[in-house]
């Protein structure tokens, strides 16, 4: 399989997964698992046709790590990004480093400074380690412009923090005060 066509399944699955599984008559519990046949089924009704080979090809070809499988092989979470408000997954609490940045584009800045991150329509703010990735997060959106986020001072005041299983940072909230534009 083609590069660009695992990509298109990503998405798809990016989709499914994290924001809209009713489009699919998918069920996904709690902690966003999804049984594989069921998704494979969902998709087929949209005229997709998935099969295990294929998603355990996207799972292990992500980039970012997006998705994981049950040990058993027979369902599929997005590890975080999600919106749909079937998913409450429960991330660990973990203490962040001194700094986390933040990408996004510069016509969002002006906003941003005045009320903090906001999660939007996600379930957690995203923050990374590195500028590098938050650039190219940025870059989805726009001119991007990369915010220095002090990530530690805010645990020690109490704000929780939490580490998905691709090493992508979540909290739910940055007052503007703990923002810098890098
Ligand atoms: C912006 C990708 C105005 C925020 C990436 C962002 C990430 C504000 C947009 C993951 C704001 C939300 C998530 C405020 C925040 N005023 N705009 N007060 N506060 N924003 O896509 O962080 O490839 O929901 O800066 O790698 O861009 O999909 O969040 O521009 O990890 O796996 O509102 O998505 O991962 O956009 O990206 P998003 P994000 P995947």
């Amino acid at each position: 399989m083609d590069s660009k066509m695992l990509n298109e399944i990503s998405k798809f699955l990016s989709y499914i997964l994290r924001h809209k599984p009713d489009t699919i008559g998918l069920q996904l519990d709690v902690e966003g698992w999804a049984d594989i046949s069921s998704l494979i089924i969902g998709a087929a009704k949209e005229g997709r046709v998935l099969d295990q080979a294929i998603i355990h090809t996207v799972v292990n070809s992500s980039d970012k790590k997006r998705f994981t499988l049950s040990e058993d092989g027979q369902r599929i979470r997005a590890v975080q990004g999600h919106s749909t408000p079937d998913v409450n997954l429960q991330y660990m609490e973990k203490k962040p480093p001194e700094f986390l940045y933040h990408g996004t584009a510069t016509r969002f800045l002006e906003s941003i400074l005045q009320q903090g991150l906001i999660a939007g329509s996600r379930h957690h703010v995203h923050l990374s380690q590195d500028i590098t990735t938050a650039v190219a997060v940025g870059q989805r959106y726009g001119k991007p412009v990369v915010l220095k986020v002090e990530a530690l001072r805010m645990h020690q005041q109490g704000f929780p923090f939490f580490q998905a299983e691709n090493g992508v940072w979540l909290t739910n909230h940055v007052p503007n005060f703990f923002i810098y534009q890098e």
